[in-house]
């Protein structure tokens, strides 16, 4: 089947938080997580402007239930919001914290780091938790010609739709391309994710329509 959607110079790619605690064994499992490792390799080929996303937390992070001797999965009020507590994963410098091995790094400009303030999450690449620390990366994006933020990754339900939904509300065209990304599901998640995401007009695409 030939490709439906030509990658062109202003087209991004974002492949968000292939990292070892998001694989299976690792501290945050995401089911199959591994599986979309190829697919990214490939995808990220088609592109000429690649950014890989690496959650970064200090130890002690406000999104670890541990911090607050709290149950993981539970939700947790912090000043701003209501926070989900996870297990500790993606600890700054930890072997957990590393890009999957054979993720091919070598055709993204940046790799962007978040979550690393220690009282705010950080699952959007775009704007952190509290609704108004930016990242910069929209206007690095902006600056660099880029209209269409193409992602891949994990998780679907989290940093997959949060940086959509916020590529969408910095003026970007967004598409999930969802066999190229695998998601949490808790509670509903996914499906709550897509919701949002197709109210705010994210396309939801397949690796086959960019690849062929
Ligand atoms: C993520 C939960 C906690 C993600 C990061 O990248 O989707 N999910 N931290
Ligand atoms: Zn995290």
């Amino acid at each position: 089947m030939p490709a439906t959607i030509r990658i062109d110079h202003d087209d991004a790619l974002l492949a968000t938080d292939l990292q070892a605690d998001f694989m299976p064994g690792g501290r945050l499992a995401v089911a199959d997580g591994d599986a979309v490792v190829p697919v990214a390799n490939a995808l990220m080929r088609r592109f000429a402007h690649v950014v890989l996303t690496q959650d970064w937390h200090p130890p002690g992070h406000a999104s670890f239930a541990t911090t607050h001797a709290a149950t993981p999965f539970a939700t947790k009020r912090l000043p701003y919001g209501d926070q989900t507590l996870w297990p500790d994963h993606c600890v700054q410098g930890t072997e957990g914290a590393a890009l999957h091995p054979a993720l091919e790094t070598d055709a993204a400009f940046l790799i962007l780091r978040k979550g690393m303030h220690p009282g705010v999450d950080s699952y959007s690449a775009f704007v952190e938790a509290d609704g108004v620390t930016t990242t910069g990366l929209a206007a690095l994006l902006h600056a660099r010609g880029i209209r269409r933020a193409f992602f891949c990754g994990l998780a679907t339900d989290f940093c997959v739709a949060y940086s959509a939904l916020d590529a969408r509300a910095a003026g970007f065209e967004a598409f999930v391309i969802e066999d190229a990304c695998r998601a949490i599901d808790a509670g509903g998640s996914l499906d709550a994710a897509w919701a949002r995401m197709n109210a705010a007009e994210v396309r939801r695409v397949q690796s086959r329509e960019i690849l062929g």
